[in-house]
């Protein structure tokens, strides 16, 4: 792994926050293990080990039921790890995969029969080379067809540029980490604002409510920074947000949380048992075991 590398926490704590039955971890990724399912050559990363088994045991530890894995970029498209841990799930995790547009139809059904239900398109460019729009909207035409969404990650900034593109994409979108606001401005401040427009313009939108861990400057383990803006989003679009772990956290600099104090702040950002049920239960239900 790289030198700086933060490992995730070796003993998270069990949450004081009561998961409702039935809550999805909607965000977390699986890493290797390298030995069986190498890093991609193209990777910007060298993570740590993070299986599928190490996944699941957090699963239990939280409280969560079920699990949404989404192909981290050291693996690049090669979504071997990730079908392997959905195989290992029996039914209780769903996938999200990278795909290069010369993926077969053969390729795409065998992923959606492993169940993978959605692709990631990311523009950060620190964790990918940029693939052009043009590409990337041929691939959502296809996946269109097979039901599943788009995962779009992005860093605030870029959105202005971005923007058309999104509201063009035909399925479902999900947004991750509320598109990585400047958590130091202002959430009324024109930028988390051309965020909130887009998903009140597109009702196809959707955002994850994640990281705080990430966007914080306050720091852990209350995050207050980040509460305005999440909460805002939950509360404008109960019926299109989800929440998840981000375990392993790819790429912390600050800090490793621990994850049972992360599963303690949602309450801080869904502040009501029936946005709690959304949130964590209702909405991953029903974009990810529809079928
Ligand atoms: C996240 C965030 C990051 C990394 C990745 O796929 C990835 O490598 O998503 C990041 O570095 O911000 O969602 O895990």
């Amino acid at each position: 792994m790289d030198p700086d590398w933060l490992p995730f926490h070796p003993e998270p704590s069990r949450p004081v926050f009561r998961l409702p039955p039935g809550s999805v971890d909607a965000h977390c990724h699986v890493f290797g293990p390298g030995a069986t399912f190498p890093f991609a050559p193209e990777r910007k990363y060298t993570p740590c080990d993070a299986s599928a088994a190490q996944l699941f045991a957090l699963r239990d530890l939280l409280g969560f039921e079920r699990n949404v894995i989404v192909q981290a970029t050291c693996h690049g498209a090669d979504n071997r790890a990730l079908v392997d841990a959905l195989e290992r799930a029996g039914g209780r995790a769903r996938g999200v995969a990278t795909l290069r547009e010369d993926v077969s139809d053969a390729e795409l059904r065998a992923l959606d029969a492993a169940g993978v239900r959605g692709v990631r398109f990311n523009f950060v460019r620190r964790l990918v080379d940029t693939t052009p729009p043009a590409t990337l909207a041929r691939i959502a035409a296809r996946v269109a067809e097979l039901g599943w969404h788009v995962v779009i990650y992005f860093e605030a900034a870029d959105l202005p540029d971005l923007y058309g593109f999104f509201a063009s994409l035909p399925t479902t979108v999900v947004v991750d980490h509320m598109g990585r606001p400047d958590v130091t401005k202002p959430v009324d401040g024109p930028e988390f604002q051309l965020f909130l427009q887009l998903l009140e313009e597109r009702t196809n939108i959707w955002s994850k409510v994640t990281c705080p861990e990430r966007l914080s400057r306050s720091g852990p383990p209350l995050y207050t920074d980040v509460v305005p803006f999440a909460r805002r989003v939950v509360e404008r679009f109960p019926d299109r947000v989800l929440w998840g772990t981000d375990w392993p956290h790819p790429n912390l600099k600050s800090h490793m949380p621990d994850d049972g104090r992360l599963v303690d702040f949602i309450p801080a950002i869904a502040t009501t048992p029936a946005l709690q049920r959304a949130l964590l239960v209702d909405n991953p239900q029903s974009l990810y075991w529809a079928r």
